[in-house]
Parts: C-alpha cells; sequence; structure tokens
C-alpha cells in the first residue's frame, strides 16, 4: 500500500507582457520555455501564450505568460491579470519611449508591474541604466495613479544569453506568493 505524503502546491499566476513588436518578448518566453533562442522575427499572434514552470522554496510556480505588442490589444476584461511584464529593448530608446504609457496603464488597473529592458548582451545600448532609473523617478503619470508606479522594479535582461532572464519572474512570484520566494 502506498499513502501520499504531500501534494506539491502549484502556484499559478497569469501575466500580461507588453512590450513594441521586436523587444524580444517571444525570444524570451521561447528561451525559458524550451530552452530555444529564436533568431528571427516572427510577429506574434496578439495575447499568444506560454506556460512557463518554475520550481520554488515553495513549491511549482506556474506563470500563465499572455504576449502583447500594445495595451491596445489588451482583452477589455482586466481581470484575468495578476501581474504584467512590460518590456522594452535596451538597444532602442523608441521602444523605451512606451514604457510609461504602459506602466500608467497598469497602474490605473492596479496591477503590479516589473518593468525589464531586453537585450543586454549588445554593446551599444541606447538605454542606460541611468536612464531607466531617471524615468521611473521623474515620469509624471497624472492624477489618479496609486503613486507606488516609482516603485516599479527594473531588471536588464538578455534573451539571448539569460542573463537575468528569470529575475522579473522572480520578482513577480515573490509579490504575490512569499518574499523570500527563491527559485530552485
Ligand atoms: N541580441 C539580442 N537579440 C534578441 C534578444 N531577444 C530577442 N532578440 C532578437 O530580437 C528580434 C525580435 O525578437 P522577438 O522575440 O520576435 O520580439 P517580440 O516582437 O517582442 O516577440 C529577433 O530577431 C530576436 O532574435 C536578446 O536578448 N539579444
Ligand atoms: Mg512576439
Amino acid at each position: 500500500m502506498f499513502t501520499i505524503k504531500s501534494i506539491p502546491k502549484v502556484h499559478n499566476l497569469t501575466i500580461a507582457l507588453v512590450g513594441d513588436t521586436g523587444v524580444g518578448k517571444t525570444a524570451l518566453m521561447k528561451q525559458l520555455t524550451a530552452d530555444k533562442f529564436t533568431v528571427k522575427h516572427v510577429p506574434s499572434e496578439i495575447g499568444a501564450y506560454y506556460a512557463l514552470y518554475i520550481d520554488s522554496n515553495y513549491g511549482v510556480v506556474l506563470f500563465n505568460v499572455y504576449e502583447y505588442n500594445s495595451i491596445v490589444d489588451l482583452p477589455q476584461k482586466m481581470d484575468k491579470f495578476d501581474g504584467a511584464l512590460v518590456m522594452f529593448s535596451v538597444n532602442d530608446s523608441d521602444t523605451f519611449a512606451s514604457v510609461p504609457g504602459n506602466c500608467a496603464y497598469f497602474d490605473i488597473e492596479c496591477i503590479y508591474t516589473v518593468l525589464a529592458g531586453n537585450k543586454t548582451d549588445i554593446e551599444c545600448q541606447e538605454v542606460s541604466q541611468r536612464m531607466v532609473q531617471n524615468g521611473l523617478s521623474s515620469w509624471n503619470l497624472g492624477k489618479g495613479y496609486r503613486k507606488d508606479i516609482q516603485n516599479i522594479e527594473y531588471h536588464g535582461i538578455s534573451a539571448k544569453n539569460m542573463d537575468n532572464a528569470k529575475k522579473p519572474f522572480l520578482t513577480l512570484a515573490q509579490f504575490f506568493i512569499k518574499k523570500d520566494l527563491q527559485f530552485i
């Protein structure tokens, strides 16, 4: 006879991944879910879904990630999303220009947001760490926002060489599950 000692817990988090086309959203999710770097940009379907499982000291975390090139493409009902990952490319300042609007949108919706600047592997970067920090502390996001927009956590990442690639997800998991959660 066998007994089940404990059923491992699965924490479900549903995340909207938003950033301009070409910033590397698909590349990041393919690397994390299939261990493959996609060299060619193939336009993604609106709301393309990725199931990302990561084991942690508090059990498995299942990130249900939906990819959008713009907040305009988001579903009208936002309540399925627990959190958001806003992404830009540190190699393209135009994509950085979309960040305040994207972050402000999630702030209005009261959706906890993490910011990632992708392609840190490229040597000449158009968007420096300082520019991001200055932006986060100075963006005037208007009245009615929750004011904690300045507390958005930022991670420079590379989907190509996987530098810090899981960090934005760790921040999300620590916010929603446990502060001292670590991936294992
Ligand atoms: N050098 C570099 N290129 C990347 C990185 N991530 C994505 N790319 C490239 O950027 C292009 C667009 O990536 P894609 O994931 O399709 O962008 P998406 O439109 O945001 O989904 C592709 O040619 C990728 O190979 C990265 O971290 N470093
Ligand atoms: Mg894509």
